[in-house]
């Protein structure tokens, strides 16, 4: 299916419950930096909450998965754009009773943004592996681990085979990450790896201190997209779901 923000087409997939529901919570889903919605990690954390009574909507933002955009020209102001029309979207679902909010590293960081906007129907906020280090590394001159000057943005900043528009630093460098986190007050669960190798585990245990009602669930010897222990993320979010539905 699909969402429009705008003219822009928003590839997602919504998945209910197992065994179906009448009436139940819905968690929005949103992948990382070059994710899609159909990664290991991605599709175990929707299956878990389908399988606890909890409907998923995974959307692929801007220039990512099938969505519409070039990924050279995706920022996280298009990236809030379309969170807040994939809101819209949920909010002519009658079938939903509460809306949560999840996300994984540039997605963890755009769900951390996104809450304090929808802050009256995010009840539950889960930022998987949380990229906090993009706009402090967007304002200290060094994204991906290439060095540049933050007060002269370059026009392009390349890769590997890929390249990313100086816009994206230009913007990811006004993004205020603690403004965000003091902006919501609804219960929040961050998971993140003690290992990662492309997102600071402090910057999560540093978040979670911050938040007015946060638990931080710590993967031991786990990289980025867990691929050692996706089970015990994915219990983790489970219990936490679980435990704040009663
Ligand atoms: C960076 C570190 C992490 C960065 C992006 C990420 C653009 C995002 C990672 C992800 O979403 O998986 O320096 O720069």
């Amino acid at each position: 299916m699909y969402i429009y923000d705008d003219k822009t087409r928003l590839n997602a997939f919504l998945d209910m419950p197992k065994g179906g529901a009448e009436k139940c919570p819905l968690c929005i889903i949103i992948h990382g930096f070059t994710g899609y919605a159909t990664e290991t990690h991605i599709i175990g954390v929707q299956e878990a909450m389908n399988e606890i009574g909890i409907a998923t909507l995974r959307v692929e933002m801007y220039g990512h998965g099938e969505s519409d955009g070039e990924f050279r020209n995706h920022t996280l102001h298009k990236w809030i754009s379309n969170a807040m029309a994939a809101f819209d979207y949920v909010k002519t679902l009658d079938f939903v009773t509460e809306v949560y909010l999840c996300g994984h590293s540039q997605g963890g960081l755009l769900s951390m943004l996104v809450a304090p906007m929808e802050k009256d129907i995010v009840k539950l906020l889960i930022p998987l592996s949380p990229a906090i280090c993009i706009p402090k590394g967007a304002r200290a001159g060094n994204l991906l681990g290439i060095p540049f000057d933050p007060d002269h943005v370059p026009d392009e900043l390349a890769w590997d085979d890929r390249t990313l528009d100086g816009k994206y630093i230009r913007v990811a460098q006004t993004i205020d990450t603690d403004r965000a986190i003091a902006g919501y007050k609804g219960k929040v669960l961050i998971v993140h790896a003690d290992t990662d190798e492309v997102v600071p585990y402090e910057d999560s245990v540093d978040a979670a201190a911050k938040y007015a009602d946060c638990e931080l669930v710590t993967i031991k010897g786990d990289d980025h997209c867990y691929n050692s222990h996706l089970d015990q993320v994915t219990a983790a979010v489970k219990e936490f779901l679980i435990r704040q539905r009663g």
